[in-house]
């Protein structure tokens, strides 16, 4: 079977129509060997709009739906990609290149934010305040936006959209959703199993979530679009910036995810064996595609020998190769130009003294596939690419004398999303979660700087852009809040002590 067959059979086995082939529009190609799965039909301005009306007109009827009902769409939904987890994890990986079990992980993700919206949606509670005046009440209440643009990335083609669209739903908002040009066919699927879930449980399916496919054009139409109340942004610091922009400047809210250069701290009570497979599931997993990735590694001094030499023999053996076989840890990248990025990277450190370890292309596939080794970049100090986010499998290791000099280069980074300490020293693991250590929005202790759980807030700070969205209470995001005073005496006293009698 060609992976196109394959795309069309899984398109069937969700029930959903699959995309028509539009010659001259865009042409989706796997990772895997560059082979083309689809050309698509791009969304045009115009067509964009009319989408963003649809989703604008089915807003007034959603919101007006009590939230647990809502939420009964977000379960069936959840449940209908529980079934299909399979298919879904299957198109992830032929469109991105990640491994069969991070596709598959990923659907669970989907799986696992529904099922944290449908709980929420009989969650979605506001305070109430002392007022200081008799006789009154003072409460917050909380409202659904209107329309959610969403714009996601090419290495989580279904879960960032699923963060956003599951809580958004569940608040009383439509959405429409930009997914990556590299990743149209993981949003078709997905947002078609949506609507197939909808129009089963007699919703109307039109306008709930609407699909707009194309490059950083349609992206435009979506941000400049005076229907759309928010819009939440994953992908690069630069993209962050246009959209935060476009946004500022029209009042219109914005929730950022951008890039990260994580780093995890190891101190010499760290178990190095944990570190290790924390270490090669951060760095290589995902084949250094994550936002979570982890780039930078700040080894003590002491074990700074032997935990470069485990590592060095790993990342010598880590079995590169077809992403949907199994045993294979790390796929293709993306494309030539993310190879070239990572090779270009790979030259700076040379430049800069570094020795570097692996990092070459693997003869795997063909020319239209890119396959590299991870990389380990051993440098004296933290200095040149170290500093800047390179989406490959790169590993700088510097090492470091003093914890605090350990936490200031953690955070001597221009973003901030994720980080990590391995230590088994309580105060180190203290002191890297207080308000002294790590400026990251993740920071973890024992464990690795990607994978988080949906439960939590996730998002980070400087050029990470500051957006939380997925667990914990990041639904506040999609909803407008409300302060109401309500006086129910018979005399009308005014704040602050006023007298305004007439
Ligand atoms: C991303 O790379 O954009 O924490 C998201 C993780 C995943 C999500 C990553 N749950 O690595």
């Amino acid at each position: 079977m060609t992976y196109t067959t394959e795309v069309r059979a899984i398109f069937d086995a969700l029930g959903v129509p699959p995309p028509g082939d539009s010659p001259g529009g865009l042409e989706v190609r796997t990772p895997l060997d560059g082979s083309l799965l689809a050309r698509l039909a791009v969304t045009g301005e115009a067509q964009a709009g009319a989408a963003i009306e649809r989703a604008a007109a089915r807003f007034t009827g959603w919101r007006d739906l009590p939230a647990p009902r809502r939420g009964e769409l977000v379960r069936a939904f959840g449940e209908e990609v529980r079934r299909h987890k399979e298919p879904l994890g299957r198109l992830i990986t032929l469109e991105t290149g990640k491994i069969l079990q991070e596709g598959l992980g990923e659907v669970q993700e989907v799986v696992d934010i529904c099922e944290f919206a449908v709980g929420l949606s009989r969650q979605l509670y506001g305070l109430t305040i002392a007022s200081e005046r008799a006789d009154h009440k003072l409460l917050e209440t909380w409202h659904p936006l209107g329309v959610v643009g969403v714009i996601s990335a090419f290495n989580f083609p279904m879960a960032v959209f699923a963060w956003n669209a599951a809580l958004a739903l569940v608040c009383g908002n439509t959405l429409a959703w930009k997914p990556s040009e590299k990743t149209p066919l993981s949003a078709l699927a997905l947002n078609g199993l949506l609507l197939r879930t909808a129009a089963a449980l007699g919703q109307e399916s039109a306008g709930l979530s609407e699909v707009l496919i194309g490059d950083r054009a349609v992206g435009e139409a979506l941000v400049a679009h005076r229907d759309v109340k928010l819009v939440s942004a994953t992908g690069s610091t630069a993209m962050g910036r246009a959209v935060g922009v476009a946004c500022a400047s029209s009042f219109k809210r914005s929730l950022l995810e951008l890039g990260g250069n994580n780093a995890a701290i190891v101190c010499p009570s760290a178990n190095l064996e944990l570190v290790v497979r924390g270490v090669a599931f951060a760095a290589a997993g995902t084949a250094g595609q994550r936002c979570t990735s982890l780039r930078r590694l700040l080894v003590h001094r002491e074990i700074y020998p032997a935990l470069v030499a485990s590592l060095v023999r790993v990342f010598g053996h880590l079995p590169v190769g077809d992403p949907l076989a199994a045993g294979t840890l790390v796929g293709p990248l993306i494309d030539r130009r993310a190879f070239e990025a990572m090779q270009r990277a790979l030259g700076e450190a040379r430049a800069e003294g570094g020795q570097v370890h692996f990092g070459a292309r693997e003869p795997v596939g063909n020319d239209a596939a890119y396959y590299v080794r991870p990389a380990i970049v051993e440098l004296a100090t933290q200095c040149g690419p170290m500093l800047q986010e390179t989406f490959a499998p790169i590993l700088y290791v510097a090492p470091y004398d003093s914890f605090d000099e350990a936490i200031a280069l953690n955070n001597a980074v221009a973003h901030g999303l994720s980080s990590a300490v391995f230590t088994h020293d309580l105060r180190e693991a203290e002191l890297f979660t207080s308000a002294r250590g790590s400026d990251c929005g993740i920071a973890n202790v024992n464990i690795g700087t990607s994978g988080a759980e949906i439960g939590g807030a996730f998002g980070g700070e400087k050029e990470t852009g500051g957006g939380r969205e997925s667990g914990s209470d990041a639904w506040k995001a999609y909803m407008r809040r409300a302060t109401n005073t309500v006086n129910f005496g018979s005399s009308l006293p005014l704040a602050q002590g006023i007298r305004f009698d007439v």
